[in-house]
């Protein structure tokens, strides 16, 4: 199968032996797991195993996969046309020599990231993609998918950067022409019938999503930062009604250890909020650190967390019309740091650091990322308005920066512990 999908098989080998035993370090050494994360474990350990195999089971009875970077696809079109959406690789230090030939140096970690795995051979789900959705949110994005083209199909959605009753129309357009994108490419019509479908599909895995989140308010938090965002990073590979089902499955798991008081830490340990660039997997340093030096992390304000689950997509439209006035709402109200002007981000952040009663906000930006980094300013702004504390961090994947950011973690958690 690896063959056949052009994978370069040893560079392969070598990143799924390092990608096990960074899991078993961050994930497995950590205490009183909720049992339901097994299945979490399982999908994994078959991220690049029997994941992929179902995707080409799939291509082999005609339908089509499509690969995304973004939370902007709308994913409602393609499970209509019965199509499967799919995160694509992007979250490790992977092919860099070969991005860098292709991308300026300073390019934010993220983007040389998919460009590496491309060009190294080492992504299955591009392999298996039928075509991969970009989209114009930061320049760094829209300027590499150009070149992402050379090597694989890349259909771009034009996002528009304000939020305007104008930019509502051109983003309207864009969901059209989308839709159109997805009947050609998949050969079958988008009807009423069958996105009203797509659409319930996407929002049961949001609501099970969204019950995680609520869950996680409690205090002691009944699961860790580190399994809190691995749910969130499955959420874009696996199979959405499977997923949806395990993940409800491990929630009345943790609704029992809520109503029995049962935490994964000690009362009293210091409860962090995340706030910024994705982690996708497996970029999982920034929660590793915080949950390894006495803290937890309680949400991620972050499209690998609150901004892709919070808004559900309106079910009471009837015809196609209406829902796909519905999908095109949902999608405009993503607050993305890419916007101008982006105030409702930073009112979510305060609102998220207080329903989930945090004693510092930890903002992550990926290094190069301008978006969130100037952003950070207002963020960090609003926050010391309510004297909610703030620690700005910018880093990529690497490791050499690891000893340097505990000890800045380190001294934050200190401070808000006082
Ligand atoms: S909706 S956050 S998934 S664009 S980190 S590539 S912004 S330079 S990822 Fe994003 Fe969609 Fe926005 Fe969410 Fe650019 Fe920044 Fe890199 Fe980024």
């Amino acid at each position: 199968m690896w063959k056949d999908l052009g994978l370069n098989l040893e560079a392969h080998d070598q990143l799924m032996a390092v990608l096990g035993r960074a899991y078993k370090d961050i994930y497995m050494s950590q205490e009183n797991r909720p049992k339901a994360m097994q299945y979490l474990d399982f999908v994994i350990s078959e991220v690049h195993g029997l994941r992929v195999k179902e995707l080409i089971d799939d291509k082999q009875k005609g339908n089509k996969v499509f690969g995304t970077f973004c939370v902007y696809v709308p994913e409602e079109l393609i499970l209509a046309a019965g199509g499967t959406c799919v995160g694509l690789c992007a979250g490790a230090e992977i092919g860099i020599d070969e991005a860098e030939k292709v991308l300026p140096r300073n390019t934010c970690a993220l983007i040389k990231s998919f460009m590496g795995f491309k060009l190294a051979g080492l992504c299955p789900y591009i392999q298996a993609s039928d075509l991969v959705v970009g989209e114009t949110t930061c320049d760094g994005k829209k300027k590499a998918y150009e070149i992402l083209n050379d090597y694989k199909e890349t259909y771009v959605m034009e996002i528009p950067q304000m939020k305007t009753e104008r930019d509502r129309t051109l983003w309207r357009g864009e969901i059209i022409q989308f839709k159109e994108k997805v009947e050609k490419l998949t050969g079958r019509k988008i009807t009423a019938e069958n996105l009203k479908e797509g659409i319930k599909i996407a929002n049961e895995k949001r609501r099970a999503l969204q019950r995680l989140s609520a869950l996680r308010k409690a205090v002691p938090s009944p699961i860790s930062g580190l399994d809190g965002l691995l749910v969130n990073q499955i959420a874009f590979y696996d199979d959405p009604p499977r997923f949806t089902r395990q993940i409800n499955a491990l929630c009345d798991e943790l609704e029992e250890r809520v109503k029995n008081g049962i935490g994964v830490t000690k009362n009293g340990t210091p409860r962090i909020l995340v706030s910024g660039s994705p982690m996708a997997v497996p970029n999982w340093k920034i929660p590793f650190i915080i949950e390894t030096s006495g803290a937890i992390v309680v949400a991620e304000e972050s499209c690998v967390g609150e901004r892709s689950t919070r808004d559900l997509v309106d079910e009471n439209g009837k015809s196609l019309e209406k829902m796909i006035d519905a999908i095109v709402d949902r999608y405009f109200k993503i607050d993305c740091a890419c916007f101008t002007q982006n105030e409702e981000r930073t009112g979510h952040i305060v609102e998220l650091a207080k329903d989930f009663k945090v004693n510092g906000v930890v903002h992550y930006s990926i290094q190069f990322c301008t978006p969130y980094t100037v952003e950070a300013y207002k963020v960090e702004k609003a926050l010391q308005e309510k004297g909610i504390p703030f620690l700005k961090i910018e880093t990529d994947y690497g490791m050499e920066d690891v000893g340097q950011l505990k000890s800045r973690i380190e001294a934050f958690l200190e401070m808000v512990k006082r």
